[in-house]
C-alpha cells in the first residue's frame, strides 16, 4: 500500500517533497523519524518511496498500452544480471539531486546509502547483463515489455580468495535486495512435472491428451519495476518463485518421518533456490531442466491467459505478443506454447504451429559446442512426458520435411534433428520453429550462417539476421563516471544522454590540448578512487600515474586470461634482466569468477595471484609493473573499475567470443582496446579505425585454417626462447608455486587438445602489441587522442540502438 494523496506519475518532485515522502515512509515502516533511523532503514525507506513512484507510472503506462492495443514484448531469460537499482532509478527518474540534497540536509551522504544495496546477481555474466541492459532500453524507448525469469534465492556465488585459491560462498541477496520485489500470490500458477499422458478420442473423433498422476509446483510471481531514462514508461521484470502446493505432511512428520515429510516440499522449492554458476559449459542436470520448464510454463500460461481474456481468441496472438528466447535456456517455449494452444485451447497441430512460429524468436550467444544445450531423452521424457510427445512430433515432422529438401542425406538430417542419439538438442528446436534467429555481432552472426547453422540457413536464409549487442550506457558511463559525464556535457551538451550518437560531437576536440589534459585529469581521479579501493581490498598500493591495463570478465580458457598472464611473466623477465628498462609503469588488473567445477580456470586464478604476489613484492620490478586480482567481480565492482581503465583487454581467440559487452563499456569510458578481431571488437575497429585500437593475433579464418592444417603448439614453441622461458617458469618454483597442469594443458593432450585456444600461436603478436601500447603511452597527446576517439565513437554500442533494431526487424512492434 502506498502513501495516500500522492500521485507519483505526474507529480513535481523537489527537495522538500523528497524529504517529506521519506519522513512519511520511514515513520510508517520503522516508527521513527529519519534522523533516528539506521542506515539500512534509510536505504529501505528511499527504495520504498521510489518503488511507489514506479508503481504509479507503471499503472499509467499499462493503461495506455491496453487502450492502444500495443504489441507487448516478453523477454524470456534464465538470467537477469540486474546489479543495484537505487542509483539507476533515481537517475532515470531525474530525481537524484533532490534526494541527495534532502539527505545531505539531515547529514546523510547518499553515496553511503548506495553502498548498502546488494547486487541482484541473478546471472553469470554477459548474457544476463545484456538482458538487464535491454530492460532499461525497452523502458527508455517506451516499448511495453516484460522480462520473465526466476527469483533465485541465491544468485551468482560470492568469490573469496583464500590462500591464493578461489572459494565460493552463498549470495544471500534477498536479505536486503527484496525491497524491490512485490509478491503477487494471487497471480500464482501451477506447473506440472512427471506423471504420464492419458490419450483418448472424444465422441467427435477429437484427440485429447491429459497429464495424469503428475506433481505440481506453485509458481509465485514477484514484480520488479524497471525504470527508463526520462520516459513515461515503467516496465516489469517478473521473477517466479517455487512453492510446494502441500503443507508439510504432518502425519509423516509425527510418525518421526522427518526426512520423508520434508522431501516432497523440498523437491518443489529447490527449483528457485540457486542459479547455476556455469557459463559456456553445460551439464544436463535434472534440476536445471526443471528450472527451465518451471519459468517457461508459468510465464506462457500467464501470457496466453491474459491475451485470451482480453481478445477472446488466440488467433491474433502473434499480432499482439512477441516472445523472445534468450539463448536456448527458455527453448521449452516452443513445445509449451504448442501444448497450451492444443491441449488448453483446442487448436489443431497446423494452426498451433503457425501461431507458435509467428510468436517466437531466438538469439544465439555462443558457437562453442560444449555450451550447446542437449538433454538426455530419457530424463526429459520422465520429467515432462507431454512436452516430450510434442517435441517428438516436431522432430518427426521436421525429418519428413528435411527428407524433401535433402533426400537421403542422412548425415545432414541427423545433424539438424531435434532428437538424435538419445539426446534432445535445444538449438535445433529453436531453429526448427522460430520466425527469426539472430547472432549478437556481425562476425558471430556470419559464423552462425556459414558454419553451425548453415544447413538451416540454406533452406531459408530469410529467417537469419544480426543484432549487435549494446549496453545501457547511462549506467555504464553517466552513473559510474560522473566526472567524465559532467565534462562531456560541458563540451557537447547533454543531448548524448538520450541519443548516444551525439557523442561524436566530441571529435571536434581531437587534438585540443586543453581538452586532452582535462580528460587525462578525469582519468587520473578515477584511478585514484580505484587505487583507494584496491588498497582497502588487496592491501596493495598501486601508482595512479601508471597505465591501467584491465581484463575483467568470466574466467574461461577461450577468453585467454592466460595469454595476458604469460605476457606479464615475459615483462617480468625482461625487467629482471634489465632493471632500468624504459617502459611506462603499468598496473595489470584482473577480476573474474571461475565456475566452481572448472579446474583449469581455477588454476589460472591461482597463477594470477601467485604472479601478483611475486611481482608486487619484488623491489626490482614492482615500481614498473604491478598485478592485482580484485575478488568478487560483479556489476557494482565493474562500475568502480571501468572508469579508471586505459587499456581494455579483449584477447579471446578469434571466432569464439560471440560479441563481448565489457569491450563496449570500457570503450565508452575512454579505454583503448587491445584485442583480437573477435566478436564486437571487429565493429569497434570499424568505428575507430586502425590508429585508435591495438590489434593483434590470428583472424577467425586463420584460426580455422590452422586447425585444418593441424596445430602443434610444441612445434610453434621450438626456437621461441622467450616463450619457452616463460613456460619453464610455470613448472619451476619462481612464482613460489608450480603450475604443471597449466603447462601440460598447453603442451600435451592431457587436458583435451593441447593449447586448444592457440595461446602459443598468438603469443609473439600479443607481445608486440603490448610493446606498441608502451611506446604509444609515452606520447601523452597521442594516447589521449585515441582515448577521446573511443569515447566519441562508442555511441553505436548503446542498447537503445540494439533494442530499436530488434523492435523494428524482429518483433515488428514499432
Ligand atoms: C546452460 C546450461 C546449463 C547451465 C548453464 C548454462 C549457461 C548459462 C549461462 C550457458 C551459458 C551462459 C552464458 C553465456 C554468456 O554469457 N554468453 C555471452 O553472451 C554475451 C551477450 O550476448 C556475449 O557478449 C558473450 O560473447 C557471450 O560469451
Amino acid at each position: 500500500e502506498k502513501t495516500k494523496g500522492w500521485n507519483f506519475s505526474n507529480m513535481k518532485m523537489d527537495q522538500k517533497t523528497a524529504l517529506k515522502l521519506m519522513e512519511e515512509h520511514n515513520q510508517k515502516y520503522f516508527g521513527c523519524s529519519l534522523k533516528d533511523a539506521t542506515k539500512q532503514q534509510v536505504y529501505k525507506t528511499i527504495c520504498y518511496v521510489i518503488k511507489d513512484m514506479l508503481i504509479d507510472k507503471n499503472m499509467e503506462f499499462s493503461k495506455k498500452e491496453n487502450a492502444n492495443g500495443d504489441k507487448h514484448v516478453y523477454y524470456m531469460s534464465m538470467e537477469f544480471l540486474v546489479g543495484t537499482s537505487l542509483h539507476n532509478n533515481l537517475y532515470n527518474l531525474k530525481v537524484e539531486e533532490h534526494f541527495k540534497k534532502a539527505l545531505a540536509g539531515i547529514g546523510i551522504d547518499i553515496e553511503e546509502i548506495y553502498e548498502i544495496e546488494p547486487d541482484a546477481g541473478l546471472g553469470n555474466g554477459g548474457l544476463g547483463r545484456l538482458a538487464s541492459c535491454y530492460m532499461d532500453s525497452f523502458t527508455s524507448l517506451g516499448i511495453p515489455a516484460t522480462g520473465y525469469s526466476i527469483r533465485y534465492e541465491f544468485g551468482i556465488f560470492k568469490q573469496k580468495i583464500i590462500d591464493g585459491w578461489q572459494m565460493e560462498f552463498p549470495d544471500d541477496w534477498l536479505n536486503l535486495g527484496d525491497v524491490w520485489l512485490n509478491p503477487h500470490t494471487d497471480e500464482s500458477v501451477e506447473v506440472k512435472f512427471g506423471g504420464y499422458v492419458d490419450e483418448y478420442t472424444d465422441e467427435l473423433g477429437g484427440y485429447h491428451a491429459e497429464l495424469k498422476n503428475y506433481s505440481t509446483v506453485i509458481a509465485v510471481p514477484y514484480d520488479m519495476f524497471i525504470s527508463g531514462y526520462d520516459s513515461n514508461a515503467v516496465n516489469k521484470l517478473v521473477l517466479w518463485s517455487a512453492k510446494s502446493p502441500k503443507n508439510l505432511d504432518m502425519a509423516a512428520f509425527s510418525r518421526g518421518d522427518y526426512a520423508k515429510a520434508l522431501e516432497e516440499n523440498n523437491k518443489a522449492e529447490v527449483i528457485s533456490k540457486i542459479l547455476y554458476p556455469a557459463d559456456n559449459h553445460i551439464e544436463g542436470k535434472i534440476l536445471r531442466i526443471r528450472q527451465q520448464y518451471f519459468f517457461v510454463s508459468a510465464s506462457l500460461q500467464t501470457i496466453v491467459g491474459k491475451h485470451y481474456k482480453k481478445y477472446g481468441t488466440l488467433d491474433n496472438l502473434a499480432d499482439k505478443v512477441s516472445i523472445h528466447i534468450n539463448d536456448t535456456h527458455p527453448a521449452l517455449c516452443v513445445p509449451e506454447l504448442m501444448r497450451l494452444l492444443m491441449d488448453d485451447y483446442n487448436y489443431g497441430w497446423d494452426d498451433a504451429w503457425e501461431i507458435t512460429k509467428k510468436t517466437l524468436s531466438y538469439t544465439n550467444h555462443t558457437v562453442m559446442s560444449e555450451a550447446l544445450e542437449r538433454w538426455s531423452e530419457n530424463m526429459f521424457r520422465e520429467q515432462l512426458p507431454r512436452i516430450y510427445q510434442i517435441v517428438a512430433e516436431i522432430n518427426r515432422r521436421l525429418l519428413l520435411s528435411l527428407n524433401e529438401v535433402y533426400p537421403g542425406d542422412f548425415a545432414k538430417m541427423d545433424y539438424m534433428a531435434v532428437i538424435a542419439n538419445g539426446e534432445i538438442r535445444m538449438a535445433n528446436l529453436c531453429l526448427a520453429c522460430c520466425h527469426t534467429i539472430n547472432g549478437v555481432s556481425k562476425l558471430h552472426s556470419d559464423i552462425l550462417v556459414k558454419s553451425i547453422f548453415n544447413d538451416y540457413y540454406n533452406i531459408d536464409n530469410s529467417r537469419f539476421t544480426n543484432v549487435t549487442n549494446g549496453i545501457a550506457y547511462r549506467r555504464w558511463l553517466c552513473q559510474s563516471n560522473p566526472e567524465l559525464t559532467a565534462y562531456l556535457t560541458e563540451l557537447i551538451g547533454d543531448g548524448f544522454k538520450k541519443d548516444s550518437n551525439e557523442l561524436e560531437k566530441l571529435l571536434k576536440y581531437h587534438g585540443d590540448k586543453e581538452v586532452l589534459t582535462n580528460l587525462k585529469k578525469i582519468k587520473y581521479n578515477n584511478k585514484l578512487r580505484l587505487c583507494d579501493y584496491i588498497s582497502k581490498a588487496n592491501g596493495v598500493n598501486v601508482d595512479p600515474n601508471s597505465v591501467f591495463d584491465i581484463q575483467i570478465k568470466r574466467l574461461h580458457e577461450y577468453k585467454r586470461q592466460l595469454l595476458n598472464v604469460l605476457q606479464i611473466m615475459h615483462m617480468y623477465r625482461m625487467i629482471k634482466e634489465n632493471p632500468s628498462l624504459d617502459i611506462p609503469p603499468r598496473t595489470f588488473v584482473f577480476a573474474s569468477k571461475a565456475s566452481a567445477g572448472y579446474f583449469m580456470a581455477k588454476q589460472i586464478i591461482r597463477l594470477i595471484i601467485a604472479l601478483s604476489n611475486t611481482i608486487n613484492s619484488d623491489p626490482v620490478v614492482r615500481d614498473k609493473i604491478k598485478v592485482v586480482f580484485i575478488e568478487d567481480y560483479k556489476v557494482s565492482l565493474a562500475e568502480k573499475i571501468i572508469p579508471a581503465a586505459d587499456i581494455s583487454e579483449q584477447i579471446s581467440i578469434a571466432g569464439k567470443e560471440a560479441s563481448g559487452t565489457g569491450n563496449m563499456k570500457l570503450m565508452i569510458n575512454g579505454a583503448v582496446t587491445l584485442g583480437t578481431l573477435d566478436g564486437a571488437n571487429v565493429e569497434i575497429f570499424e568505428q575507430v579505425g586502425e590508429d585508435n585500437i591495438f590489434l593483434f593475433g590470428m583472424k577467425a579464418h586463420e584460426v580455422d585454417e590452422l586447425w585444418r592444417r593441424g596445430y602443434s603448439p610444441v612445434d610453434w614453441l621450438r626456437g621461441n626462447s622467450d616463450l619457452q622461458a616463460v613456460i619453464d617458469m610455470l613448472t619451476s618454483n619462481v612464482l613460489g608455486a608450480r603450475f604443471d597442469d597449466i603447462a601440460k594443458s598447453l603442451l600435451t593432450n592431457a587436458y583435451g587438445v593441447a593449447d586448444a585456444y592457440m595461446t602459443i600461436a598468438d603469443f609473439d603478436s600479443y607481445v608486440a602489441a603490448q610493446q606498441r601500447v608502451s611506446d604509444t603511452y609515452k606520447d601523452e597527446t597521442k594516447f589521449m587522442n585515441m582515448s577521446l576517439t573511443n569515447i566519441a565513437k562508442a555511441g553505436i554500442f548503446s542498447s537503445d540502438r540494439a533494442v530499436a533494431e530488434y523492435a523494428e526487424n524482429i518483433w515488428h512492434c514499432r
